[in-house]
């Protein structure tokens, strides 16, 4: 029998005292590695485990991923929180530069791109692989750091990428080394920490391989899927602080193409009767929630961020900023269309938040932006279908089907959940907030951070300043659960705060959602109705507007880590906190060197703001929270 405790599992055992492991050496096996290729990128050449261990993924049994030649497997049964294959080391550069782009017909002449294009370079892995990836910025006016959204950093936690919290910005022609271990599968996407930059174009798809809950033939790159500002993200963040109004956005792009006043174009892929795609949606946006669907087509959604669930059937899928969604579309259209071709909408939804500027009227009636022709179809005529009758709204897809395939049982909370309720939403008094304007915010203050003082480096302190939003989470038992309660809007009404739906992202851990609810959280009965019982979870989850949030995590990850909403505009603006997760043990969790390095890179930071005064003036330039 093959018992877990097996040399080779990935084993990390955090109750009391914290014991480890980082990079288990190999089993001492033969040298030679084994091969896996897949084909969701040319330039990718497959997956390499140690000798010894076979491909058992293939299109009949998806679920598995490899085996060893005693019979055990790593499926999508194995709680990847314990247990992760040994996979290898993978080195990546990126580059980033300043430059005009031009993504649906209209140039973008401060566009910021990942090796000159957006969505940036697509990063291929396996289950297991360690990522090493060298960030080069070269941008002239500003720093840099990239956050891997949803990526646990397991003992990792100055590779987080997120400026004045984990670490100082990488400034102008310097490069910043993440080094980190793929232990989740599944989609994500990468992107810019600072500030706005990441609604300029900073920010690019990862693609790490391993089972699936469901059968496929074939597997698509990830699709990345955002609104798009021709203004500078900095500029347009401006208008959100001090309007007019709100800022808008001028077209919905479809992995990096769109339409604008009639020029652009639409995205455009291929299918073949009778087979089934693997489609990956990641929603990079800035300020906007998202539908997503294909004319006369059902599909089965088979993951949630990068938690696999039980496949379910539908015909769209409402998709919030940072969200991603794995679905299997089979090429078997209910009614055939009579050229071939079917429309592939991404429709926004208004009072989500702002609306769109520029789009062509053609395409307003359920906001078509993709084409998908049959292998068959000829011609250059666009499909004739019409849409789904859907309804769009503001929300996640139905909580009870999302039922994760590695089942969670909650346990009762360290904490007293109602110690830790958070009111997220526009603050209504100006004087909290910085300029004598409206901020948003989830703890008394807006966040406001200075690039220069990450608080990892400030770990040693009995208090914080007060625009940090630090909230203390000193829980001890890294096996059992905290609990936190986000209400939108107020709860007390000691702050006025305005109800809205947010989309709001942890870093650092995936989380049990508790409850989500329309209606206000109550401190005697809400308690009562929370899930324990394998909820959904993942990493980023609606808020809905005036009600609350319920979620659980384990405090098994020593760091600081964020919590915000994953609208740049509200991020920016302050809504925003970071945890402080076991503050004494995030030293000797994550190793002296971590500081060693940060320090270093502080000075490099300051020496160019120092040096580049004309660039970069903080005391001028700096009109956000800094994330
Ligand atoms: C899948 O993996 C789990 C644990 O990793 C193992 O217990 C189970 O037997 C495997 N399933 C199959 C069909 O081998
Ligand atoms: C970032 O760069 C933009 C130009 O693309 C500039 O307008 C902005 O002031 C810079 N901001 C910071 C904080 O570096
Ligand atoms: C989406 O864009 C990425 C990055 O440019 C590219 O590698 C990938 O093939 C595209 N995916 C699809 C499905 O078109
Ligand atoms: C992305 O998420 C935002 C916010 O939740 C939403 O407004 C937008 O419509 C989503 N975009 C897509 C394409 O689903
Ligand atoms: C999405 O499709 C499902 C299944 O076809 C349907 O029940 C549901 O109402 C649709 N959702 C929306 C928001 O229209
Ligand atoms: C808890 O959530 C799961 C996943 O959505 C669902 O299957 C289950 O029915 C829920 N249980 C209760 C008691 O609501
Ligand atoms: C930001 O932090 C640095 C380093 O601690 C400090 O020298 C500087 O004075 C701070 N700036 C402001 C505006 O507080
Ligand atoms: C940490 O504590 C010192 C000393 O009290 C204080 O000056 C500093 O601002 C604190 N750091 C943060 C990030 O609040
Ligand atoms: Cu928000």
């Amino acid at each position: 029998m093959f018992s877990f405790s097996h040399s080779f599992a990935y084993a990390v055992a955090l109750s009391g005292s914290i014991s480890f492991i980082s990079a288990l050496s190999l089993p001492t096996r033969d040298q030679p590695t084994h091969f896996i290729p897949r084909q969701a990128s040319p330039g990718f050449s497959g997956c390499v485990y140690p000798s010894g261990w076979t491909n058992c993924n293939d299109k009949d049994n998806r679920g598995c991923w490899v085996r060893d030649d005693k019979g055990f497997e790593y499926n999508i049964t194995t709680d990847y929180e314990d247990f992760v294959p040994q996979g290898t080391t993978r080195t990546i550069d990126l580059t980033l530069t300043e430059e005009p782009y031009t993504a649906d017909g209209t140039v973008k002449p401060l566009a910021k791109l990942i090796n000159g294009k957006y969505p940036g370079e697509l990063i291929e892995a396996c289950w297991g692989d360690t990522l090493i990836v060298n960030v080069k910025n070269e941008l002239p006016t500003n720093g840099t750091t990239i956050h891997w959204h949803g990526i646990r950093q397991l003992g990792t936690n100055q590779m987080d990428g997120v400026n004045a919290v984990t670490q100082c910005p990488t400034s102008e022609g310097d490069t910043f080394q993440y080094k980190f271990k793929l232990t989740q599968y599944g989609h994500t996407w990468y992107h810019s920490h600072y500030s706005s930059q990441y609604s300029d174009g900073v920010a690019a798809p990862l693609l790490i391989h391993g089972p699936n809950s469901d059968q496929w033939d074939e597997e698509w790159a990830p699709i990345m899927v955002s609104d798009w500002i021709h203004k500078s993200a900095f500029e347009a963040f401006h208008v959100e602080l001090f309007g007019p109004g709100l800022p808008m956005a001028d077209s919905i792009v479809v992995n990096g193409t769109g339409r604008y006043n009639g020029g652009g174009d639409y995205y455009r892929n291929k299918f073949e009767a009778g087979k089934k795609y693997l489609i990956r949606i990641i929603n990079a946006s800035t300020g906007f929630h998202f539908h997503f669907s294909i004319d006369n087509h059902k599909f089965k959604v088979i993951s949630t961020d990068f938690v696999p669930i039980e496949p379910y059937e539908t015909r769209n899928i409402s998709v919030g900023i940072g969200q991603r969604y794995s679905i299997i579309v089979e090429a078997t259209p209910e009614t055939v269309s009579s050229n071939g071709k079917y429309w592939m909408r991404t429709e926004y939804v208004g009072g989500c938040n702002a609306a769109l500027t520029g789009v062509p009227p053609s395409d307003q009636d359920g906001q078509r932006t993709g084409i998908i022709s049959y292998a068959d179809s000829t011609g250059t005529d666009n499909p004739t279908t019409t849409r789904w009758p859907i309804t769009v709204g503001c929300k996640d897809e139905p909580y009870e089907k999302l039922i994760p395939k590695v089942k969670w049982e909650v346990s009762a909370p360290q904490n007293d959940v109602n110690d830790d309720v958070f009111e997220a939403g526009q603050d209504q008094d100006p004087s909290h907030g910085r300029f004598g304007v409206k901020h948003w915010s989830i703890t008394d203050t807006p966040m406001w951070l200075n690039f220069s003082n990450p608080t990892l480096l400030n770990i040693g302190n009995t208090s914080f300043d007060k625009e940090y939003a630090v909230v203390d989470y000193n829980f001890k038992d890294g096996d059992n659960w905290v609990y936190m309660v986000i209400q939108s809007g107020s709860l007390d009404s000691g702050l006025n705060k305005l109800a809205t739906a947010h989309p709001i992202h942890l870093h650092g851990h995936d989380f049990a959602i508790l409850a989500q609810s329309s209606t206000k959280y109550s401190r005697t009965a809400s308690p009562a109705t929370f899930n324990l019982s394998n909820p959904p979870r993942r990493d980023v989850a609606m808020l809905p507007a005036g009600g609350f949030l319920a979620i659980a995590f384990k405090p098994d990850n020593p760091g600081v880590w964020l919590l915000h909403c994953h609208i740049a505009w509200h991020a920016g603006s302050g809504l925003a906190l970071q945890i402080i997760e076991r503050q004494d043990e995030i030293a000797g969790f994550i190793g002296a060197a971590a500081f060693t390095e940060a320090q270093d890179d502080c000075k490099k930071w300051d020496t160019w703001l120092e040096e580049n005064p004309d660039k970069l003036d903080l005391s001028r330039d700096q009109e956000d929270s800094g994330i």
